[in-house]
């Protein structure tokens, strides 16, 4: 029958169980044989940028040599990967990227 009063000043909170994942980078190289339309074309694609975006981050890789197309979980960083990689053989230029852990 105390059962509520003894309970009544017990404050519960809710305990943290997950853990927020580690992401990863997706890099984009420089070559010299890939044309800069097409790297546009993939940056927009797989990437979700606008025109502009893409041909800044495009940009940046034809002079820096390697920029971020973006950062993902790692299951989302390898499939964007992929689909680039599959992509560029099939149009068969040499584009290549990358993950590096953020
Ligand atoms: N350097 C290439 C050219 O002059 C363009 C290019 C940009 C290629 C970015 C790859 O990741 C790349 N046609």
């Amino acid at each position: 029958p105390e059962d509520d009063d003894l309970q009544a000043s017990v404050v519960v909170r809710p305990k943290p169980k997950t853990r927020k994942p580690s992401m990863y980078k997706v890099l984009m190289l420089n070559d010299d044989y890939t044309p800069m339309e097409f790297v546009v074309h993939v940056l927009e694609r797989f990437f979700s940028k606008t025109r502009d975006e893409a041909t800044t981050v495009m940009l940046h890789v034809h002079q820096r040599g390697v920029g971020v197309c973006g950062v993902f979980t790692y299951e989302v960083a390898e499939s964007k990967v992929t689909q680039v990689m599959d992509l560029a053989r099939q149009n068969q230029h040499p584009l290549q990227c990358t993950i590096e852990k953020d």
